[in-house]
């Protein structure tokens, strides 16, 4: 009918990567609030949703140009897997992984999930559309055993909602912790830095770190500590109480849900999720020579929230177990609802 808007899924040039043909999907819904994601990294490159007068603008941290992303992305909007965060020494079972950060393996190594072309698909359902993004990753990826075939999909629907569905299957015994690492400002295109936001997270345990950001074990209560965001807190109250910032594992607990609320533009971003934890990054102390919106890259211009088992939880028998077995299909699911308060 004359004047309908109808969901639209719309697919075009972004750029080139070692000879492939790098695409854009942009997912627009009836309410007009866009989500985009390239096949790169299967990165969400912007989510355009209002403010409390209706103003749509980007709430997610990327960049202008396809080249940024490969150069030097802090995983901006990528899929990161096999396994998340770190592994102590890379070591697990027999197997040695990529060792990528000093001695440790992080984010699954080189030239993986974050950093490879995807296959992807437009999937359209009733009120939502997305896109199908699948790898390959073969056996011996970066040290892990078993051919892994992994599917991230991601649905924008028509309430604002962003569903991330991951499943995967495996030939072998193996290890997986995938997550997608966006980072969030809600104030519309970095106009301002997350300070002002609040964070709430269902959270009464943190993950104690060392000085390699390697889980000791601990799970503390965050009861009477800077990590303790059982209720709405400022980030910059956060800050005060822990200067260093947040590069901080948190167990979730109850119905496993996530705020972060703009006071200044009005947004609010739900999310919930059926993973054990989420990784809270919040970019203290990141001056970077990259440009986001035009200007450098700065402390607190965004804050990852990264839903994932425990990390290092090979090496943690209390921790969800991330291994995986042949001859089954593994699901794990996050969602993440734009609305204003
Ligand atoms: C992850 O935990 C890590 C950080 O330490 C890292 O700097 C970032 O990814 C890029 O969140």
């Amino acid at each position: 009918m004359y004047g309908v808007k109808r969901l639209d899924a719309r697919k075009q040039h972004y750029g080139w990567y070692e000879e492939q043909e790098v695409f854009e999907y942009v997912l627009t819904n009836d309410r007009q609030a866009v989500f985009r994601c390239i096949d790169y990294g299967a990165v969400v490159t912007g989510i355009e949703v209002p403010d409390q007068f209706g103003k749509i603008e980007n709430v997610v941290l990327g960049f202008k140009q396809f080249e940024d992303y490969v150069n030097d992305s802090p995983y901006f909007g990528a899929v990161v897997g096999r396994v998340a965060g770190r592994i102590a020494d890379g070591a697990w079972s027999d197997y040695q992984l990529t060792k990528n950060e000093g001695q440790h393996h992080i984010h699954g190594g080189n030239h993986t999930f974050s950093q490879r072309v995807w296959e992807s698909r437009v999937v359209k359902e009733q009120d939502k559309i997305g896109v199908a993004f699948s790898l390959v990753s073969p056996d011996g990826d970066n040290g892990y055993p078993g051919n892994l075939h992994v599917t991230v999909t991601y649905f924008w629907t028509n309430e604002n909602v962003w569903e991330m569905l991951v499943t995967a299957e495996t030939d072998q015994v193996t290890i997986f912790n995938p997550t997608n690492h966006t980072y969030f400002n809600l104030s519309g295109h970095t106009k301002r830095d997350i300070l002002n936001h609040t964070l709430q997270m269902n959270a009464r345990n943190y993950a104690e770190i060392n000085e390699s950001k390697l889980p000791t074990g601990r799970l503390l209560p965050v009861a009477n500590t800077a990590f303790d965001f059982r209720k709405p807190k400022k980030m910059k109250t956060a800050i005060k109480e822990r200067p260093k910032g947040f590069d901080t594992p948190f167990k979730l607990s109850g119905d496993k849900t996530i705020q972060l609320h703009d006071p200044d533009s009005g947004r609010t971003l739900v999310m919930e999720t059926d993973r054990e934890a989420v990784v809270v990054f919040s970019t203290t102390g990141m001056e970077e020579d990259y440009l986001v919106d035009d200007e450098k890259m700065s402390s607190h211009r965004g804050i990852a929230l990264e839903t994932q088992e425990l990390p290092d939880a090979v090496n943690h028998s209390e921790f969800c177990s991330i291994v995986i077995e042949p001859e089954k299909t593994y699901r794990y699911w996050t969602k993440y609802l734009f609305t204003t308060q």
